[in-house]
């Protein structure tokens, strides 16, 4: 719990982020000033071969998980900036299996001060005890430097494994994951595990979380998520980063699996079809996805998927019932303040020059004076 603490606090710290840490607005381009060096970066390392480049391809570039076979194995730091396309103004550096931290070129300082995240990934289908050794080695390295750094370990390949088996490695993991950490005096770092495989969505699930606990505003989006969908009669509502499936926000209920695979599906159909069908403009990177950006997919056991753009980057997609997608109207008077509210939160399209922070402020002075409709009867 004093861990945790920590670390919502260090979130919550705008200082840890720098100035130009921004989402991504309407106009066009990013701001050219922010240099990509003042990037909050995620940082993935492993041992070789234990999929990092593979994560970072599939989540961000769309390979498809069997063309990751052809990869190559990385040989120096690849820096990935994904800002332009994606409302994760993140910097992701691939890293080559083998660091060597006694490297005098290795510059831990440069590299563990900026990060945000650092991912360890771990072949959950090999003998994993040299990858732990290596984990303790990385971990006490980047927070002798960074005390902030969130620590991720991903467990990955699991795709081989049993259900028992995943279990069964991710207790021994963590357990001698902590144990080691325990031993050197750093009982305090927290480490979080996730159970990870890019033939299936938990990679995109992964690095939501990861992802999320970087973005300050998280409480007002999830706040403004759950106004959003009881006064509308939603059942599950996700923020969506388009281009990576990554989903920003949700509202507080439990997450289940399936209706995340069922939204990433959709977003991948309109995607699809709107780039077949759609009046693709050539512009920012000839992207299907625009303002008009809208679909609805019924489905034969009542429910209903409803997708609409937020911005540039972001789409919302919910999960309905049939009946409530009756007040049709009513859903969209409520989306278009949600729309409007998530614009002030990011200042997107704002004139003000106070970008992010003094966004921040407006929303937290005011996340639910918005007027939301209610349902009748809805009690709320
Ligand atoms: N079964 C399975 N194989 C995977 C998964 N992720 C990656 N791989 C495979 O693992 C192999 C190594 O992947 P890379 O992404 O090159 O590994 P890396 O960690 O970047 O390796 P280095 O660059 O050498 O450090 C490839 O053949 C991938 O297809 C996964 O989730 N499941
Ligand atoms: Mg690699």
């Amino acid at each position: 719990m004093d861990e945790e603490d920590n670390l919502t606090g260090s979130y919550g710290g705008v200082g840890s982020f720098p100035k130009s840490f921004d989402y991504g607005g309407e106009e066009g381009e990013m701001e050219e000033d922010s240099a990509s060096a003042d990037k909050p970066r995620i940082l993935l390392m492993g041992l070789r071969r234990s999929g990092k480049s593979s994560i970072q391809k599939v989540v961000f570039h769309k390979m498809s998980p069997n063309e990751t076979l052809f990869l190559e194995s990385t040989n120096k730091i690849y820096k990935d900036d994904i800002s332009g396309s994606s409302f994760i103004n993140f910097q992701i550096w691939d890293f080559p299996g083998q660091v060597d931290f006694f490297d005098p070129t290795f510059d831990s300082e440069m590299i563990f001060k900026g990060a945000g995240a650092l991912i360890f990934v771990i072949d959950a289908q090999d003998d994993y005890m040299e990858a732990l050794v290596r984990l303790h080695l990385t971990v006490c390295r980047a927070h002798k430097v960074n005390p902030d750094i969130n620590f991720e370990v991903f467990i990955h390949k699991v795709d081989g494994l049993s259900d028992d088996h995943k279990i069964e490695a991710q207790r021994d993991i963590h357990q001698r994951a902590n144990d080691d950490l325990a031993d050197a005096g750093l009982e305090r770092v927290h480490l979080s595990f996730y159970l990870t495989s890019i033939y299936d969505h938990s990679i995109f699930e992964a690095f939501s979380k990861v992802v999320q606990k970087l973005i300050p505003q998280l409480p007002t989006l999830e706040n403004l998520l759950n106004i959003f969908i009881s006064h509308s009669g939603i059942e599950k509502a996700f923020l969506f980063d388009v281009l990576s499936k990554i989903y920003v926000a949700t509202d507080s209920s439990p997450v289940d699996m399936q209706s995340y695979e069922l939204c990433c599906d959709m977003i991948d159909v309109v995607i699809d079809v709107s780039s077949i069908y759609g009046l693709v403009e050539d512009g920012a990177g000839g992207c299907a996805y625009d303002k008009e950006s809208v679909a609805i997919i019924k489905l034969n056991n009542s429910t209903v998927l409803y997708l609409k753009e937020v911005t540039r980057f972001l789409a919302l997609v919910c999960i309905l019932r049939e009946e409530s997608f009756e007040r049709k109207g009513l859903i969209e008077y409520n989306f278009h303040c949600f729309r409007k509210a998530i614009h002030e939160v990011f200042e997107v399209g704002g004139s003000t020059d106070g970008r992010g922070g003094a966004g921040r402020s407006a929303a937290r002075r005011n996340p639910a004076g918005l007027n939301f409709t209610a349902l009748n009867g809805n009690g709320v």
